[in-house]
């Protein structure tokens, strides 16, 4: 069984649309998305606010690299083009990790070398599943509370907006 956790977010054009069309391009293999949350942009570009969510996906004969190429496609769906580093995207869909893979490949690190930094991956994470952990970086939650308190909260939920079922 290969089961993965793929982090989605959006800061332009019709966000909530974008985070819902990667949930149906992902559905066949969905077994839970968190809530969506609005989140302050994070790194050194100035930008819009995103919508973040984590999905959890599952199937028995997937490869790291086909859960790759399963969110470049979902991507490419949503009318992405290649753009700043850490830029405004109308989608983007990172792998957090599959299973308990650790690799260095630059293809595809695993787990996502800056998840544990990130609020907007840790707290969806940790709302869709208290008990997951992050491979060789502990539990979910001990990461979102090593975070400042300030940015955990900045993570806020929008109670209206179900990805899915
Ligand atoms: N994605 C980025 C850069 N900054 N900030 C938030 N809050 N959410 C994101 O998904 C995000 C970001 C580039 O992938
Ligand atoms: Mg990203
Ligand atoms: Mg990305």
């Amino acid at each position: 069984m290969s089961s993965a956790v793929l982090s989605i977010g959006s800061n332009m054009g019709d966000r909530l649309a974008q985070l819902r069309s990667a949930v149906a391009a992902l559905s066949p293999y969905l077994t839970a998305a968190s809530p969506v949350f609005q989140t302050p942009p994070w790194g050194p570009v100035e930008q819009q606010p995103f919508l973040n969510a984590v999905v959890l996906v599952a199937d028995p004969t997937a490869t790291p690299a086909d859960w790759l190429a399963r969110a470049q496609a979902c991507e490419q769906a949503a009318g992405r083009t290649r753009e700043l580093r850490w830029g405004p995207r109308t989608l983007d869909v990172d792998v957090i990790t599959v299973d308990d893979v650790r690799s260095e490949d630059p293809e595809l690190t695993l787990p996502h070398p800056r998840a544990a930094e990130r609020a907007f991956v840790l707290v969806p994470w940790w709302s869709v599943e208290p008990e997951a952990q992050l491979p060789g970086r502990g539990s979910v939650l001990q990461l979102m509370q090593a975070l400042p308190e300030d940015e955990v909260t900045a993570v806020r939920l929008l109670p209206t907006a179900e990805l899915w079922p």
